[in-house]
């Protein structure tokens, strides 16, 4: 069985989000999505709208996820993929080579972007909209 990972906030999901799980996923047969818990979320300066436990539940509906576990720091990748025994990392290429350090232990992918959504431009266009 070919797993692969990846990891996100998933924050106010979006098709950008769908259109990498369900690519990462088509590049094996189970996925594991890595959430960032709302305390790594502090560290990397974002403050999502909903909690992990709701994200998580989020993303444990989606088809294309197999196991959802916990992103808590910057460091636990290379565990994540001994641990987990997994065969490719995938991310979108916005982090284009800032995890090649995972070439020793992964096959590492990284899958273009969806072009024109993310969850800061919904923030945005929404207070545009109740603000006038
Ligand atoms: N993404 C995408 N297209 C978009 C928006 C996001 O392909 N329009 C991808 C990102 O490239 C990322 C994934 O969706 O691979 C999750 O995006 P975020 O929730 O913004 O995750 P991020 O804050 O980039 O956290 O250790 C890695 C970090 O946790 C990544």
């Amino acid at each position: 069985m070919k797993k692969v990972i990846t990891y996100g906030t998933f924050d106010l999901l979006h098709n950008g989000h769908i259109n990498i799980l369900r690519r990462a996923k088509e590049l094996g047969d189970h996925l594991t999505v890595a959430i960032s818990t709302d305390e790594f979320n502090a560290i990397k300066n974002k403050k999502a709208y909903h909690s992990y436990e709701n994200r998580k539940m989020i993303l444990e509906a989606i088809r294309y996820v197999d196991e959802v576990i916990p992103e808590e720091d910057w460091e636990q990748k290379i565990d994540d993929v001994k641990n987990h025994n997994i065969d490719i990392f995938v991310m979108g290429d916005d982090w284009e080579g800032k995890f090649d350090f995972l070439k020793d232990y992964c096959e590492v992918v990284y899958l273009p972007r969806t072009v024109g959504i993310s969850t800061t431009k919904i923030k945005k266009d929404l207070f545009k909209i109740n603000n006038g």
